[in-house]
């Protein structure tokens, strides 16, 4: 029986990462707009993996805002919440309250239940790059990132991929620092989160989510990191129609 167990994992853990070693398109960051992409995406019948460093998928949703676990959602993305059956609650004309945990879970169970492939405590450090697109990533274990552990990375070929990594934008900063490339904004650069300002965040988010160099699009929190828009906090409609939009670019552009 011990020997079931094991080999059960292992075989199935292989089989799954053999499988995904090249799909349609590779997602970094299992937040709001990873996951939301990752659903929409599935569902128009691509093949996508998304990969989480955390041992949770959800990122910044879980906590809701200090930790009182309830955010807000504005009217226009409502049409997302009922796609995923995320209960909500009318606060005011427009507005939406919604238990943090009950929506995260959500996002995670739909993503995975319509066929996208989630792989958490991975990584990513880097991108392909080939012929002047981005062309896949560069993953490894979390702990041996975490660890600084000088051990070689394996490699996820895609024909697209989306940086939904949140305040950091990590992957466009990573392309941009290591290939003097010149990127879709407005100074070429990835330009840095602003300080808070909600609904302009909010408008902001849906407009720069965007490819911002060939192969790599940018969702959630990182559009408006790289494009030097503002922050938002706890009202999280932005990052439901980011993703919805992201997934929707590139079905487009991959058929
Ligand atoms: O930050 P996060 O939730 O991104 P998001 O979808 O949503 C932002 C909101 O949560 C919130 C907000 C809304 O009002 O402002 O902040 O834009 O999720 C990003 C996820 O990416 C993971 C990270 O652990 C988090 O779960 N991540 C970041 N860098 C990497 C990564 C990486 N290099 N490899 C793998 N995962």
């Amino acid at each position: 029986m011990e020997q079931i167990v094991s080999a059960g994992i292992i075989d199935s853990y292989f089989r799954k990462l053999k499988e995904n070693l090249s799909v349609d398109v590779a997602i970094v960051g299992g937040g709001p707009s990873g996951l939301v992409a990752a659903y929409f995406l599935a569902q128009g019948g691509a093949r996508v993996a998304l990969f989480e460093r955390k041992l949770a998928p959800g990122g910044g949703m879980w906590g809701g805002a200090m930790m009182f676990n309830e955010i807000v959602v504005q009217e226009d993305a409502i049409g997302v919440l009922k796609e995923f059956g995320i209960n909500h609650v009318k606060y005011q004309e427009g507005y939406y309250t919604v238990d943090s945990v009950h929506a995260t879970a959500a996002l995670t169970y739909h993503a995975s239940r319509v066929g996208a492939t989630i792989f958490n405590c991975t990584s990513i450090e880097d991108v392909v790059f080939h012929n002047n697109r981005v062309s896949g990533l560069v993953i490894n274990w979390a702990p041996v990132h975490r660890e600084r552990m000088h051990v070689d990375p394996l490699v996820i070929m895609s024909k697209a991929v989306i940086d939904a990594t949140g305040h950091d934008c990590e992957i466009a900063r990573t392309l941009e620092r290591k290939n003097g490339i010149v990127l879709n904004t407005d100074t070429g650069k990835v330009m840095g989160e602003r300080s808070l300002a909600v609904e302009e965040a909010e408008r902001t988010t849906i407009e720069n989510t965007k490819e911002i160099y060939p192969g790599l699009f940018v969702s959630g929190m990182a559009s408006n990191g790289v494009s030097g828009s503002y922050r938002m906090g706890p009202i999280f409609g932005g990052m439901l129609l980011s993703g919805k939009k992201v997934a929707e670019d590139i079905l487009a552009s991959i058929k």
